[in-house]
């Protein structure tokens, strides 16, 4: 067996490839399943009790000069490969850019994730939707300035026609998917909506005929405006830092009362006066209320049994706060020079 072991060796040593094909037949008859040092492995059951060092030994030896022999074999080949070929490994890679996350996207996923760490389940709907969703429901009066077509994109108008199915309509706001979970889900509701709106404005730096929302609304007994209060107040130093201070001043909504638009403590001078606040000291940057008992009952809900509270904000607004932009027109512009420069953030 030794003797045997000590030939296989030697064809090992002189074995010299002529191409890749001919080193994968070497593995294969040496170190395979099914080759030579794993029929000797099997062999070793036989051999006498007083030779099973030496030969086991030997055998392990083999396999192990094979094995190296092979592996070296492998690299010898690939550089041969490379070298006739002409490729140049020390050239540099070609540089590629990993990309950016938009800034609204940056901001949206991190009020997601903070109402997300309160409970709240994040909620889409349609963005073209019909006039109950987005303002009936809602207790907009019919009369109300947003129902014009100076106000919102309509689709099809069914005013003039009571028979008619009603207006179809670009979304102005995201409360209609939250209308829509009203209508379809029980209380206790706990959810954001966060999405994209259309309203009918001429462009400029300060206005846009499409922007983002986050809505939120929280329906179950007793729930009060204290509550609503101590949810928007850990929203703020979550968003804006722990030292963030918080102050309402009522305000007016259909679908809210009462009603109230909700500042932070500039978070650029904390309240000292600058002109990002204009020297308030504040910066407005969503609304709120309790829902009105009018929009609970046309969703659904026992407005005797539930109360809620429900608050909106513009992402674009909360986005120029952190990231200092001063133009609502270059987060549609798409232009690279402004977009790269979030790349480090996430
Ligand atoms: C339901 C009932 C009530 C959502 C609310 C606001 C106040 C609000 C604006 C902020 C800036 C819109 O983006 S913005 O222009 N939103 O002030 N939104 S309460 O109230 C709801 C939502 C859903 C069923």
């Amino acid at each position: 067996m030794l003797n045997k072991i000590s030939d296989i060796e030697k064809e090992i040593a002189l074995f010299l490839p002529k191409s890749s094909e001919a080193l994968e037949n070497f593995r294969i008859k040496y170190l395979g399943k099914k080759g030579i040092i794993t029929s000797l492995f099997s062999d070793f059951r036989n051999v006498p009790a007083v030779d099973k060092k030496s030969v086991g030994q030997a055998i392990n030896n083999l396999k192990i000069f094979a094995s190296e022999k092979y592996k070296q074999l492998k690299l010898d080949l690939y550089s041969d490969e490379v070298e006739s070929s002409g490729l140049d490994l020390s050239r540099p890679g070609t540089p590629f850019s990993p990309g950016a996350r938009h800034p609204l996207s940056i901001v949206r996923n991190e009020i997601i994730g903070i109402f997300s760490r309160l409970g709240f389940i994040i909620s889409e709907g349609p963005e073209i939707e019909d006039d109950g969703h987005v303002f009936s429901k809602l207790n907009f009066p019919p009369d109300h300035p947003a129902r014009d077509m100076q106000d919102t994109f309509f689709i099809h108008r069914n005013s003039d026609d009571e028979s008619s199915p009603e207006d179809i309509l670009l979304r102005t706001h995201t409360s209609s998917v939250q209308v829509r979970i009203m209508e379809g889900e029980k209380p206790p509701i706990r959810t954001i909506s966060p999405g994209r709106v259309f309203r009918n404005e001429a462009i400029s730096a300060r206005a846009h005929c499409i922007f983002h929302q986050v809505e939120g609304l929280y329906i179950d007994e007793n729930v009060s405006f204290a509550d609503l209060k101590q949810t928007l107040l850990f929203f703020a130093t979550e968003m804006f830092g722990k030292k963030t201070r918080i102050r309402l001043r009522p305000s007016y909504f259909p679908f809210t009362e009462p009603s109230a638009e909700m500042d932070v403590s500039c978070t650029i001078c904390s309240g000292k006066g600058c002109n990002v606040c204009k020297y308030t000291g504040w910066l407005e940057i969503l609304g709120c209320g309790m829902v009105d008992p009018n929009v609970l009952d046309s969703c659904g809900i026992n407005n005797k049994k539930y109360t809620g509270y429900a608050f909106g904000m513009g992402i674009e607004r909360l986005a120029m706060l952190k990231y200092r932009i001063n133009d609502l027109r270059l987060y549609f512009e798409n232009d690279i020079k402004f977009l790269e420069q979030f790349r480090s953030a996430f």
